[in-house]
């Protein structure tokens, strides 16, 4: 098997678990702490941000950008449980040993029972809520500055809005990693707070699990830095960026990906390679990505799904 020298880009568990433990503690751990804040900017209209971020592929906080949309006014997770409480959803989807299916009115349930208790925290993490309650698109209209998102002429208006929704409790943790698919990333905080560090897609330490977190923190290249989103901000972070989110209260959030027309060719090649991958070679997937596979079988379903593709049939 080709072996990944970048420890950033690996997907088995112990490369995982290795970035994660050098998170809490260490020159890693120690430097994000430190890193310089990601630039925030209040009231930047849709032309500045395309001008001063966008065309140079910089990450920026967009402060209280979304903070008018019902949800950050009016969502609370008793509001979620009572509106679409009986929709099943995966609790730590991102974690194979503890994923399970439930419903949102008992995740919400779990958050509560959890609070003073030193069981790990709960995480419902990319939930692809349009196909199952669709009920709650209308709190997050579209944001102006979404408008470039190539995936609509790609896959029509349905699929191009399969946005995610990420619930979760105080002291969660999404590990480091990329988005799959070279999408930017647009993250708007609703309900809570969320530390992310952040990577450039430069970052690289070629090691095993003992790697030297020093070099990587201490590397031009690296341009670790961090942000706190607040309810009704918003971080765009550019294609292949890497993240690691710490959740610093119970904490609602949406993922609202968006593909640069310049990073088409590497999506359809990234997704041609995950389908393909997942028909004819699913063992080998499951082997190389554990962590993931559950995750990406899901993601293509919810694809299929909003493109109404019969996945019991060769052609329509
Ligand atoms: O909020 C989180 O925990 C992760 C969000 C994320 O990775 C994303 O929106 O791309």
């Amino acid at each position: 098997m080709h072996s990944e020298p970048n420890i950033l880009k690996r997907h088995d568990l112990d490369s995982l678990n290795a970035i994660e433990r050098a998170f809490h503690s260490g020159p890693l751990s120690e430097a994000a702490r430190s890193a310089p804040e990601i630039e925030r900017r209040r009231g930047l209209s849709p032309e500045q941000f395309e001008r001063e971020y966008r065309h140079h592929t910089r990450p920026v906080v967009l402060e209280a950008h979304v903070a008018d949309w019902p949800s950050v006014r009016t969502w609370s997770f008793d509001h979620l449980s009572e509106r679409s409480g009986t929709v099943p959803v995966v609790v730590d989807g991102y974690n194979s040993k503890a994923a399970r299916e439930t419903t949102l009115a008992e995740f919400v349930s779990m958050l509560e029972q959890n609070k003073d208790s030193a069981a790990s925290p709960v995480y419902l993490q990319e939930w692809y809520y349009q196909t199952s309650a669709p009920e709650l698109a209308a709190d997050m209209p579209e944001m102006d500055i979404a408008q470039y998102d190539f995936r609509r002429n790609l896959y029509g208006e349905a699929a191009s809005t399969n946005h995610q929704l990420w619930l979760g409790q105080k002291g969660g943790v999404t590990r480091l990693h990329r988005d799959s698919y070279t999408v930017d990333v647009m993250h708007a905080q609703i309900i809570g707070e969320k530390h992310w560090y952040v990577m450039a897609p430069t970052a690289e330490l070629h090691a095993d699990t003992d790697a030297d977190w020093k070099e990587l923190a201490a590397a031009p290249e690296t341009e670790l830095m961090q942000c706190v989103l607040k309810p009704g901000d918003v971080l765009y972070l550019p294609a292949n960026w890497y993240h690691r989110i710490e959740l610093l209260s119970d904490s609602v959030g949406l993922g609202r990906k968006c593909l640069d027309e310049a990073n088409l060719q590497d999506h359809i090649r990234q997704r041609m390679t995950e389908l393909l991958a997942l028909a004819l070679n699913p063992e080998e997937v499951k082997r190389t990505h554990p962590e993931l596979f559950e995750v990406v079988l899901m993601r293509a379903r919810t694809w299929a799904k909003r493109m109404n593709i019969d996945l019991a049939k060769l052609r329509p």
